[in-house]
């Protein structure tokens, strides 16, 4: 098996909108597992760090501005290829490319507030997970994720 732990993040839109539940459900029936979630404003500082690869794009005042303009709901999530698995359930970065039945593709009409961010790769979720939890904020799911999958 290769369980990852990866991040999702309700950006701020999501909370506004009231849909954090509505996303935090997509992703425990897919039975990914939840192993650790906060509600928080991020600052400036942290959040140049998270979107560094876009640092040099012309949108990135506007994300950075975006993403700490208010809170947002971080959660590590933990399953069986969770770092390409939680992406599917996201949907593509524009919402009128996202499939149907991803959050995107139900929930969000553009790509400036698309709702959800999950990390693109392995090493890209190793890195912003560090950014937004310290190895005490885990909780041990493991028994709970073996238990309901199998190869
Ligand atoms: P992702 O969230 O699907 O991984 P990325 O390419 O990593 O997409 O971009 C990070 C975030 O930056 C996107 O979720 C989206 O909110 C925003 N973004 C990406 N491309 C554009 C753009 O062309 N205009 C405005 N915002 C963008
Ligand atoms: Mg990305």
């Amino acid at each position: 098996m290769a369980i990852e732990r990866t991040l999702i993040l309700c950006k701020p839109d999501a909370v506004s909108r009231g849909l954090v539940g509505d996303i935090v459900t997509r992703f425990e029936r897919r039975g990914y597992v939840i192993s650790a979630m906060k509600l928080m404003q991020l600052d400036g500082e942290r959040a140049r760090e998270h979107y560094g690869e876009h640092k040099d794009k012309p949108f990135f005042g506007d994300l950075v501005g975006f993403i700490t303009s208010g809170p947002l709901v971080a959660m590590a999530v933990e399953g069986e290829n969770a770092v390409d698995g939680c992406r599917q359930i996201i949907g593509a970065t524009n919402p009128l490319s996202a499939a149907p039945g991803s959050i995107r593709g139900d929930l969000a009409q553009t790509i400036g507030r698309n709702l959800v961010h999950g990390s693109d790769s392995k090493a890209s979720a190793d890195r912003e997970l560090k950014i937004f939890f310290d190895d005490k904020d885990f909780a041990s799911r493991r028994h709970d994720l073996e238990r309901w999958i199998k190869d």
